[in-house]
């Protein structure tokens, strides 16, 4: 591998942009392709976005210089372009979920051992320093046993009956909508901070919107955009807006979280709050930089990200000092930075620090278990 790294994304909807941004961010990366449907929109989106190479993903394949692929498309897409991806010969990055059956999911963790391949799924939020530093303080007993976890992913972007995407779709996006988009974030920082594994599931759905207008003209989904009544085609929804799942742990611990994508003025809100029994911990994404800790005998806290006030472990995770905000998009920066060095030793880490097709397996089997467990209004076991 020459010193650069040569990387291609597949994809431009919300997230493609999001990984180019954080690559350019970081030393010694290039992204040099760029892979659409057909070849007319790869080659307008590859102007747009300043890449110098724009393929059909057949077509980006064969390029010997890509090293890394990021997988960046619609949910039933990662199945089958990650494997190809694999066979190909080249290292891979893929959108959460990882697949939409757990069997293919199963396949593709297989199929990355067996190659040695550099395989990682972006659960990015995990990068937040704060969330490094609540699971280094938990590992270093500032927290004590865990004696509950209650957390919640609220958003507003499908509010309204005029709001749709490919999402809403489950030929598009899986049998599970809420949970699998942003729940599965929410139990992967769950467990990567508890350290604990769930054991059992009983959960409970709702659809709002039984209905949806679906536009029929071509229409920006973050925008807030409207267009006349007359460009909406209603379409029935079979997929939940909203979920609360109560939670059992292996350590005997309880817990519970919902999840909700029709939450007015929770724009992109994790919450997730750990009692201990030395202590709480309260983690707000829109407030990332924050850490709440609650003590019973002492007075309770506030502590700011500021590299001098973490554990080294997380501090690696910030950029600027103290006072300097960082958010979203260098989530994903922090991520790669840690992939991407495994990739330049060329394979796959025994244990890798970053989430893996393993954990992408792991999110996919819980959340089948959820769905599993509001169908029969019944706990399931993981
Ligand atoms: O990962 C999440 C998505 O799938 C994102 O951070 C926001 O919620 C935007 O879309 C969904």
């Amino acid at each position: 591998m020459s010193q650069t790294v040569k990387a291609a994304i597949v994809g431009t909807g919300f997230i493609g942009p999001a990984h180019l941004e954080a690559l350019r961010r970081i030393p010694n990366v290039e992204v040099v392709a760029l892979v659409e449907v057909n070849q007319a929109l790869a080659d307008e989106k590859a102007k747009v976005l300043g890449i110098p190479n724009a393929y059909t993903f057949e077509a980006m394949l064969q390029q010997p210089e890509i090293d890394v692929v990021h997988i960046c498309t619609p949910n039933f897409l990662h199945y089958p372009q990650a494997k190809a991806v694999l066979e190909a010969g080249k290292h891979v990055i893929c959108e959460k979920p990882l697949a939409v059956k757990i069997d293919e999911a199963e396949e593709l963790v297989k199929i990355a051992k067996e190659k040695g391949l550099v395989n990682a799924v972006h659960f990015n939020l995990r990068y937040y320093p704060m969330v490094r530093q609540m699971k280094t303080m938990r590992e270093k007993g500032e927290l004590g046993e865990v004696y509950s976890v209650m957390g919640s992913y609220l958003q507003d972007w499908l509010f309204l009956q005029t709001d749709y995407n490919w999402r809403l779709e489950p030929d598009k996006s899986g049998d599970s909508r809420a949970i699998a988009d942003i729940g599965s974030h929410l139990l992967d920082i769950t467990e990567y901070v508890t350290g604990l594994k769930i054991t059992e599931v009983m959960a409970d759905f709702s659809t709002v919107h039984k209905t949806r207008l679906k536009p029929l003209k071509a229409i920006e989904t973050y925008s807030g955009d409207k267009l006349d009544m007359s460009d909406y085609q209603e379409v029935p929804i079979n997929t939940e807006d909203h979920a609360t799942v109560l939670l059992r742990f292996d350590n005997g611990s309880k817990g519970s979280i919902t999840v909700s994508q029709v939450n007015a003025g929770r724009k992109n809100r994790l919450n997730v709050e750990i009692a201990g029994s030395k202590s709480n911990f309260e983690f707000n994404s829109e407030k990332p930089n924050e850490l709440w800790i609650g003590k019973r005998e002492t007075a309770n806290s506030v502590l700011m990200k500021d590299p001098g006030l973490f554990h080294p472990e997380a501090a690696a995770l910030i950029s600027f000092p103290g006072g300097h905000n960082e958010g979203f998009p260098d989530t994903s920066k922090q991520m790669f930075k840690e992939v991407y060095a495994a990739v330049r030793e060329g394979k796959q880490p025994e244990k890798a620090s970053f989430p893996t097709f393993a954990d992408g397996l792991r999110e996919l089997i819980i959340g089948e278990r959820i769905v599993e467990s509001n169908k029969k209004q019944a706990w399931v076991k993981i």
